[in-house]
């Protein structure tokens, strides 16, 4: 059986009220079994039962981390976040601990070994969220970031702040746009920033790089119409659209990062001062979306809101 990825269902909607099992789905324990065959158990929502697990650099992972800032959802939902590669996966080392204290585990890979499910050769992807208490106590029960996103999103909505935003209306024809421009969204910037990361064809490269700046045209004129990717307020596609610029300035920030900091380092400055002399370079490189000035705005305002994006997760990645 592989490592399960199951969806979270509201408490509110499937715990009996009667004590009398109800006909779409019966509360056993700790977990919502499928009143039907074959249909997959969901998940109830609980606070402080699970443990959502990310990497620093993943956009993936950091469409799942906004969402639980932005709902309020950080004291119900416990984080672990790796903040370096290595080659075991993502690694939770840092300088005052050698592994997770919580999963006691040193890489998300080894998390995953752990899991009575898993096979090797099968994905060993981030996000994920862990059950630490019940039914899957220790295992991974959710491995999706659109889905965790929107399971935070609609199925969380008990734990939410009274403030939290609706990220995924009702309205069919809201929902229906947010669908459509979503699956542009991976296709036109998280798939070509794949490719421009991992690829070695250069030819693939340029043409995943022409593909994003397509793309960043099109958000520009986005919002001018509207001032957040759908309408006028907050919605998951902003999340996720966030989540990959992120990524794209910071990988912009690295090399310029890398470059001064190397050569300080060759005129013989310590690592300290050439640390510092790499984040200058960075600050004084202006910024990567210079060129789509609505976009430039939209950007620097959610990344100067801790909410967005934390201090921790700001300097690792020198933004
Ligand atoms: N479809 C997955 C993709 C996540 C993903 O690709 N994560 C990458 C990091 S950006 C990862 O964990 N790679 C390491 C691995 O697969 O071992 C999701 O949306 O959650």
């Amino acid at each position: 059986m592989p490592v399960p990825h199951l969806r979270f269902a509201p408490s509110s909607e499937t715990t009996p009220q009667t004590g009398e099992p109800q006909a779409e789905g019966v509360q056993h324990d700790d977990i919502f079994l499928a009143a039907h065959e074959g249909a997959e158990p969901t998940l109830p929502v609980q606070a402080g039962r699970y443990r959502l697990v990310t990497y620093v650099g993943c956009p993936w992972c950091r469409r799942a981390e906004i969402a639980r800032r932005l709902l309020g959802l950080t004291e119900a939902l416990e984080l672990s976040r790796a903040y370096k590669g290595s080659d075991d996966g993502f690694c939770f080392e840092t300088h005052d601990q050698a592994f997770d204290q919580d999963l006691r585990v040193r890489t998300t890979r080894e998390l995953y070994r752990r899991q009575p499910g898993w096979e090797p050769g099968e994905s060993t992807s981030v996000p994920v969220i862990v059950d630490q208490q019940g039914h899957f106590r220790g295992q991974i029960v959710s491995r999706q970031s659109g889905d965790i996103l929107e399971d935070l999103a609609n199925a969380w909505k008990e734990l939410h702040a009274a403030d939290a935003p609706d990220l995924y209306p009702q309205d069919p024809e809201v929902r229906a746009e947010i669908d459509k421009f979503d699956e542009w969204v991976d296709e036109n910037l998280y798939h070509p920033n794949g490719t421009m990361l991992h690829s070695d064809d250069q030819e693939e490269i340029t043409a995943a790089q022409t593909k994003v700046v397509t793309a960043l045209n099109q958000l520009e004129g986005r919002l001018v119409a509207n001032g957040w990717m759908i309408d006028s307020q907050v919605r998951g596609s902003d999340v996720r659209v966030f989540a990959i610029l992120v990524s794209l300035a910071a990988s912009r920030a690295k090399q310029i990062f890398k470059a001064a900091r190397d050569s300080a380092l060759e005129k013989g400055l310590n690592s300290e001062d050439a640390a510092r002399a790499g984040s200058l370079a960075v600050r004084e490189s202006g910024s990567a979306f210079a060129d789509w000035p609505h976009l430039d705005g939209y950007f620097k305002r959610l990344l100067d809101n801790p909410v967005w994006l934390s201090a921790e997760e700001r300097s690792a990645l020198h933004l």
